[in-house]
This record gives C-alpha cells, structure tokens and sequence, in this order.
C-alpha cells in the first residue's frame, strides 16, 4: 500500500485528504505546525480505521534545516514515500498593493512558494525510489487569474503554476507524476487566516451560495491519484458551481 506525505494536515484540505486516503489503505505520514490538532486528527481515524498506519510530526515549511532533519530523521519503516500533498498554505491579509502589510508578504511567499519547494527537495530522493510516486501541488484559480486585492497571494499561487510545470518536466526522466489541483472557493479556515481571526469576515465570503468543502477537494485528488500508472492529470481547475471565476459568483 502507499503512503502519502500530506503538509498542513491539521485543518481543511489537508485533514480532508488524510480522512479520505485512509479510507482507501492509504499510510499515513502528516504534518503542520499545531500538534494538537494532528494528535486530534490521528486519534479520529484510528478509531474509524484501526489498522491504518500513521506517523504525525510537527514542522513549519518555512523552515528548511527542520524540514531537511524531519525528513532525513523519519523511521525507518516511514522513509518509504510514495505521495507527496504540497498542501500547506494560507493568505494573509486581502488590501491594496500599496496599503499591504510587508510581513504579510514574507508569510505567503516564505510558506506557500519557499515552503513548497524546500519540502519537495527533501522529498524526491524518497520519491525516486517509489515505482508509483506522485506530487500533488496545491495551487488555487488565484494562480491562475488575478482578483482585487489578492496581489501577494495570486502571486505565491502564480508560482505554484510554474512550479508545478517545472516540476513535470524536471521530474519526467524518473516517472514521477505531478499534478496541480486548484479550487475555488473551499470552506476552511482559509478565510479566518486570511482575515486574521475575524470569524464574521470569514463567513461572509461563503454566504448565498454552496463552497467547495475539503472532502471535496479529497475526492477529487483521490481520483488523481487512483489513475492508472500511463495517466498523468497535469492540471486542474475545481470550482464550486455558483463561481465562474475568483470573482464572478452568483448569490441568492
Ligand atoms: P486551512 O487554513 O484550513 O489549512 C491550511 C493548512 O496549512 C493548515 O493545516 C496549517 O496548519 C497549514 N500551514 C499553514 N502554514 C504552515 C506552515 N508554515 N508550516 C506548515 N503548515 C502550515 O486552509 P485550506 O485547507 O483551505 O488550505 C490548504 C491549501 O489549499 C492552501 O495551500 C491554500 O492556499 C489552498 N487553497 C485553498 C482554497 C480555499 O478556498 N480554501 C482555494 C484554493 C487553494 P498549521 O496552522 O497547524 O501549521
Ligand atoms: C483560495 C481561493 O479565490 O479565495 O486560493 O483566492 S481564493
């Protein structure tokens, strides 16, 4: 049975797929920043899928010397991976070039770009020992379009687009598959981090009309993933059936 490698696996889409993939036999290996809610997380599934097989440890993305050790230190029988989910991600803050916050700027770029690309570089050594090896890159419509006031964070997911190409090719001679998955609107705490714990604010960009959830996006990567080993899906653009693009959305 595989095993997937899923960062930011204490809350949303990350939690959603580990939910999802276990189910399916799936091993699990899950990180994030908050080991409570991994902890929490792992517990849950265990008492859903007692014989799944999960290894939880705490890491940072924006942290490369810890993301190398983590990797580097994971047991034996754990350094066998075969899935990476770069998932970890989050936007800060929705202003005007001109008004943004600089350590806004730092935490996207430092977590959704630099983070993504320190995790795979530790990974692909495990990935290239898999015969069935796979990355699925979380990027967004923001990486494919631009929205008032997504500037920084359309940025960061612009990169992931290129990223997730590069890797493609880069990562061809090895049969690695890799996949980019950009939704649209996902209710998760994305918009509370966004909008800083304003809960309200987070709310209102989900009302009138239904999101996409996290067992959404799960669904659709375990689909990816299912494919057989001559199908790559490249990229793949997910949205809720009320938003035509990272702006034009119908609410009743
Ligand atoms: P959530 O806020 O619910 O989850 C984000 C996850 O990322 C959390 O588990 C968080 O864990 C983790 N994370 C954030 N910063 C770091 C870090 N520095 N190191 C390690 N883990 C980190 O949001 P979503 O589930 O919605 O977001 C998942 C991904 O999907 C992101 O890349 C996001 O950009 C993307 N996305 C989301 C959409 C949406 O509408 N929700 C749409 C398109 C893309 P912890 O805080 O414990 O570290
Ligand atoms: C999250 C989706 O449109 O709010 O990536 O930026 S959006």
């Amino acid at each position: 049975m595989r095993t997937v490698l899923i960062t930011g696996a204490s809350s949303g889409i990350g939690a959603a797929c580990a939910r999802v993939l276990a189910g399916e036999g799936y091993k699990l290996l899950l990180c994030a920043r908050r080991a409570d809610r991994l902890e929490a997380l792992r517990n849950e599934i265990h008492a859903q899928y007692p014989d799944i097989d999960i290894h939880t440890f705490t890491l940072d993305v924006r942290d490369n010397e810890r993301v190398k050790e983590a990797i580097n230190s994971l047991p034996s029988e754990w350094q066998k991976v075969d899935v990476l989910i770069n998932n970890a991600g989050l936007s800060q803050g929705l202003d005007a070039l001109q008004d943004g916050d600089t350590d806004d700027w730092d935490r996207m770029i430092d977590t959704n770009v630099k983070g993504l690309l320190y995790v795979s570089k530790a990974v692909i050594p495990l990935l290239k020992e898999s015969q069935q090896a796979h990355i699925i890159n979380l990027g967004s419509i923001a990486g494919k379009e631009v929205y008032p006031n997504g500037n920084v964070y359309c940025a960061t997911k612009h990169a992931v687009d290129a990223l997730n190409k590069a890797m493609r090719i880069d990562l061809l001679p090895f049969g690695i598959k890799v996949t980019a998955i950009n939704p649209g609107m996902v209710e998760t705490e994305f918009s509370e981090v966004r909008f800083k714990g304003d809960k309200e604010r987070a709310k209102n960009v989900y009302n009138g009309l239904v999101p996409l959830s996290g067992l959404d996006i799960a669904e659709t990567i375990s689909f990816v993933l299912s494919r057989p080993a001559h199908v790559n899906i490249n990229d793949l653009l997910i949205m809720p059936t009320a938003q035509a693009t990272g702006t034009v959305v119908v609410r009743k």
